[in-house]
This record gives structure tokens, sequence and C-alpha cells, in this order.
């Protein structure tokens, strides 16, 4: 979370007349994004859904109440499968900018909740696009697409050109999202941009997802609060990058002269076992692998099992391999990602520790 000093200097800058809508405040990008926004000077206006205990946890830290003066967060009740609630957001906020970042983002729970997913993370973008076109507003619309959409890969690396190849409901659904925004964008001239992101990841990562939930196990188990941390496929790939660095491209594309769409990458792919090693050594359990299949496992150095595989955890169709070439973005926006891998996994695994009660054992050392 910001600091005292960065929060003041954030709810301090002058507003600077923009108003942005952005649904999926709650969620690990919304509240970056959020905080991006605030520094900027905009006054944002977030889509919550209701929920019986309180959901805003990410943004606690620049929420007011509606009483102060000057308000520049302003939250409404809503959801994406609801298109009144949609537009009553878009006419009360009349935005310049709007980011559609809300979804049933799990891929594996897509595949348990395959109608739902299509619902929100599908049609929901259509119902923002169709209340911006019913409201004549001129707003520009950012669309979460992502590099799930490339799925059982064509090209290596992946680029703005490279087919895509959904691999589960939850990419069959952006895809739809991703052509209903470029078609928006071609029949009634909207500025209309979709970001195509890589795995994005943070402290404020949730918790289902694979890098947070072995940050958390292993300050967890550093502390002596855990044994093991169960896990599904090691050998995935993915190109990682800090959420920080990204929500910055969201912000990039729509501030650009024309709508387009972008790959977000860093250009580097990790396995999830590199990953689990990094975070590992991180609190000084070198991990060793033995076995193989369903038998591998992580052992520390004393000998203890630290990772072991679930196949619950397995997906029925796996994407292997994710890696973009964010050259693009670089060249038309002048975005690059400022946080490599290892920047990543050490800001994750002190996070984590830090929360459950520990030190950070490099400045300990
Ligand atoms: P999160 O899962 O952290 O956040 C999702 C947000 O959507 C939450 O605010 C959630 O609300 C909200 N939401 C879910 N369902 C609904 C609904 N029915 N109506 C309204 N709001 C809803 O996702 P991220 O922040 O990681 O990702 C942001 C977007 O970017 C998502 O669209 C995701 O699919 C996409 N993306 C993410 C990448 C990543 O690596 N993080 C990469 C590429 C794309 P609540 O807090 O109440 O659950
Ligand atoms: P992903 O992220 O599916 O890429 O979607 P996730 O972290 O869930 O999985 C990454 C890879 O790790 C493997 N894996 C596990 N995954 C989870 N969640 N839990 C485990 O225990 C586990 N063990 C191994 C997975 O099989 C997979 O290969 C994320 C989401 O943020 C999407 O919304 C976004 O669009 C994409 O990234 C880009």
């Amino acid at each position: 979370m910001p600091t005292a000093q960065e929060r003041e200097r954030m709810m301090n800058t002058p507003k600077n007349g923009k108003r942005a809508v952005i649904t999926g405040i709650t969620g690990q990008d919304g509240s970056y994004l959020t905080d991006l926004l605030l520094s900027k000077g905009y006054e944002v206006w977030g889509l919550v859904r209701r929920s019986s205990s309180f959901n805003t946890s990410r943004i606690d830290h620049v929420y007011q109440d509606t009483h102060e003066d000057d308000v520049r967060l302003h939250l409404m009740y809503g959801d994406l499968s609801d298109a009144t609630s949609i537009y009553r957001l878009l006419s009360e906020a009349d935005p310049h900018e709007v980011y559609n970042l809300a979804a049933q983002s799990h891929v594996a729970v897509s595949f348990d909740m395959a109608e739902y997913t299509g619902d929100i993370t599908g049609l929901g973008t259509i119902r923002i696009l169709d209340a911006l076109r019913e409201l004549r507003s001129e707003a520009r619309f950012y669309q979460a697409g992502s590099s799930e959409l490339y799925g059982k890969v064509l090209e290596t690396p992946q680029t703005e050109e490279t087919p895509f190849y959904p691999r589960s409901p939850y990419a069959a659904a952006k895809a739809y999202g991703f052509y209903v925004t470029r078609n928006y964008r071609e029949a009634y001239d909207m500025f209309a941009t979709n970001g195509i992101l890589f795995n994005h990841e943070s402290p404020r990562r949730g918790r289902t997802f694979v890098t947070r939930k072995v940050t958390h196990a292993t300050a967890s188990i550093s502390l002596g609060l855990q044994d093991t941390v169960y896990l599904g496929n090691l050998d995935a790939k993915r190109d990682w990058g800090f959420a920080g660095d990204y929500v910055e491209a969201m912000w990039m594309m729509l501030q650009a002269d024309k709508p387009n769409d972008y790959v977000i990458a860093t250009g580097e792919t990790h396995t999830v076992r590199e990953f689990c090693e990094l975070s590992f050594a991180e609190v000084g359990l070198p991990l060793r692998w033995e076995g193989t299949g369903l038998d591998e496992k992580g052992i520390g150095p004393n000998g203890q099992v630290l990772v072991s595989i679930d196949p619950r955890y397995f997906r029925p169709t796996e994407v292997d391999l994710l890696l973009g070439n964010p050259a693009k973005a670089e060249r038309e926006l002048g975005w690059k990602p400022r946080t490599s891998f290892r920047e990543l996994v050490r800001m994750m695994v002190a996070s984590d520790r830090a929360s459950l009660g520990g030190t950070d054992l490099r400045r300990a050392a």
C-alpha cells in the first residue's frame, strides 16, 4: 500500500478536470489504476459489487467519505450483469475515460462457471459499449484484453498480429470482448482500445492466482504457520510483470492519438517451478526437486516437503507457454516494464511476510 506521504500527495494533487470510470475498481488492477489516476488529478468513479462483507480492502487507503470536501473518489453499486446500473454510473459520472477491468478473471474457475464467465467477462463489455453509445458519450474506452487469447499459441513470441486460440471459457469470453471493442471502434468511430496484457502480479494479487499463492505460502512456511503448498502444473510458462507498471500502459493507451490494440508484456518467460524456486530462496529455503509427474516434490534444505502436486489444480485444457513482444507499445506509446522478475518476487514475498507479522529478511541481514 502507498505510504502516508504518497497518499497525501495522491489525494492533494489539484484536480485536472478529467473524470474516469473504472469497473473492477476493487480488484488488483483497479486499485493500482485508481492510485495512478488520483495522483494525476483525475476524479475517479468506481463500480462496486454488492457483497455481504466488505470487498473494498484494496482501495481503503484512498477511500473518502462522501461528506468530505472535494471528494475525488466516488463509488457506486452495480454489476456488469446489470445494464441499468452501468448506464446510471456512466450517465452520472459523464467520464472522459472508461476502463473496463471488471471480470470473472480466474481461468480455472471459468471451467466451473462457464456461462457466468461468458455473461460478465464477455457480454459485460458490450453492455458498457452500448451504454456509451446510447449516451452519445465521447469517452475513451479501454478493454482489459488478455494473453489468454493466444492460448495454444500459434507463434512465439506473441504480438498484436498473432492469431488467437482461446483455451478456456474465460479466454473465449475475452475474445468476444476484444472483437466487440474493435467492432465498435470501426462501426461507430469510438475511441475503443484493447490492451492485450500478459500476466501481471503484485502484493495485491488475489491469493488463488499461482504467484500470490506461492509467495503467501512461502511467507507462511518461513514463519512456521504452514508446512506445504499444493500446486498444479509446474511446467506452465508465463510472462510475468508488475501490475503497477501495467496500469501505466492502460492510461498511456487512452492518451494516444488513435485507438488501437497493444500487447503489454516483459518479453521474458519463466516456469511456475522457477517462480517457486525464487520465492523460497527469498526466505533462505532453497528448493531441490525430487520425483516426477504427480509424485514430484519441492524439498527444502532440511528435507521437508515444501511443494507438492494436487491434480485438482490441473485444467481441462492448459495454456503451456506465453511470451509477449511489447515492441509496438514501446514504439508508439513509449511504455516499457520497469520491474524485473526477481524484484517482483522479492516485493511479493516481503509484503506477505510483513502481513503475517514477519520481518523483511534482507533488511534484517
Ligand atoms: P481481479 O480478479 O483482481 O479483479 C476483478 C474485478 O472485477 C474485481 O473488482 C471484481 O469485484 C470485479 N468483478 C467481478 N465480477 C463482477 C461483476 N459481475 N460486476 C462487476 N464487477 C465485477 O482482476 P485483475 O485486477 O487481476 O484484472 C483486471 C482485468 O484485467 C480483468 O478483466 C482480467 O480478466 C484482466 N486481465 C488481468 C491480467 C492479470 O494478469 N492480472 C492479465 C490480462 C487481463 P470483487 O472485488 O467484488 O470481486
Ligand atoms: P492464469 O493465472 O491462468 O495465467 O490467468 P494463474 O496464476 O491462475 O495460473 C498461471 C499458471 O500456473 C499454473 N498453476 C496454478 N495456477 C493456480 N491458479 N493455482 C495453482 O495451484 C497452480 N499450479 C500451477 C496454471 O495451470 C497456469 O498455467 C491470469 C489471470 O489474471 C487472467 O485473468 C489473465 O487474463 C491471465 O493471467 C493473463
